[in-house]
């Protein structure tokens, strides 16, 4: 937090000037987001603050025992009370909120928009901005964020803290894993954070049918030698017929930079509205796959990134191509 005074000053006078705050998970959420969420909750409801919560999309069942998820709504209505505050969490641009329509005629002199994120590629689209790249996750953020206030890690701050941490991180074993990342899930361990219950529920939950999509994606990979490249591809037919989740397919990518000596993985997933998502994934040091993903209109981070194109797949003699 010694680079990021400023802002944390500046959220926590935001905070002290407010009676309602609304916190903000992305769409499709994941466990930073809304471990984020759930840990702002947590710490402000110990401050006596009136606290609302939205997210797009519904909390994944995985992640239905954090405290405070149960606070989340889909419902707009919310945008038309009168709020003081919010703040959007690990959304790398506010059309990936799932928020930019409802914030587009905020009243800046009432309501002061707080964005805390660690996109590489996040363009600062909030009043106040407490954006950290090299840190995993947000979690790893809000931590930071908190101890620096000297706020006690309860026990329901520290799970739903670790849950994001150790979701972002890969069990701690990607390449955003920081000395900062390890030091920071110790901490949370300690504050009573249940490490092996989070790798049990989040990670190494794996269904049959999530296994079978997984199967599938395998038997296409494809190395391009051109680009040193890894890929892959899922319809999402093949996924509503498996009955597999957004969160079974997450993992693809991740498990394919087990793959040595590869530059790049890209895994392609067909999406019911007629476009195609890609993941990209790199473990190589002097590559930026989130400068990748701006050439095709997405971001993230420099070692996982993603984007959203209009288009078919067309599979023809084992050669696929977008069109
Ligand atoms: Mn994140």
């Amino acid at each position: 937090m010694v680079n990021h005074k400023i802002q944390a000053n500046a959220i926590k006078t935001a905070i002290e000037k407010s009676k309602t705050i609304l916190l903000i998970g992305h769409k499709k959420p994941d466990a930073d987001t809304l471990g984020s969420v759930c840990a702002w909750i947590s710490l402000l409801n110990s401050k006596g603050k009136h606290v609302e919560a939205f997210c797009l999309d519904p909390v994944p069942e995985q992640l239905s025992h954090l405290p405070g998820s149960d606070l989340l709504r889909a419902d707009p209505e919310v945008f038309k009370k009168d709020v003081d505050l919010i703040i959007i969490n690990d959304s790398g641009s506010l059309d990936y909120a799932g928020v930019d329509i409802f914030l587009a005629n905020r009243d800046k002199t009432k309501t002061t928009l707080v964005n805390v994120d660690h996109h590489s590629t996040n363009p600062h689209y909030g009043d106040i901005n407490l954006v950290i790249p090299d840190a995993s996750s947000t979690t790893e953020v809000i931590c930071r964020l908190f101890t620096h206030w000297q706020e006690e890690i309860t026990k329901p701050i520290a799970e739903a803290l670790l849950n994001g941490l150790i979701t972002d991180t890969d069990s701690l074993t990607n390449p955003a894993t920081s000395y900062h990342s390890l030091a920071t899930a110790s901490m949370l361990v300690k504050a009573g954070a249940d490490l092996h219950d989070i790798v049990k529920r989040t990670l190494h939950a794996k269904s049959i049918s999530d296994l079978k999509l997984w199967g599938i994606a395998m038997s296409r990979l494809k190395h391009n030698p051109t680009y040193n490249s890894v890929a892959t591809f899922i319809r999402h037919e093949e996924a509503d017929e498996l009955g597999t989740s957004e969160t079974s397919f997450e993992g693809i990518q991740n498990y394919l930079t087990l793959i040595p000596d590869v530059d790049v993985i890209m895994v392609l997933k067909t999406q019911k509205d007629g476009s195609i998502k890609g993941s990209l994934r790199t473990t190589k040091k002097h590559i930026d796959v989130g400068q990748l993903a701006l050439l095709f209109g997405g971001g993230g981070h420099k070692k996982a990134s993603g984007f959203r194109v209009m288009g078919e797949l067309q599979v023809s003699n084992n050669d696929w191509t977008i069109v």
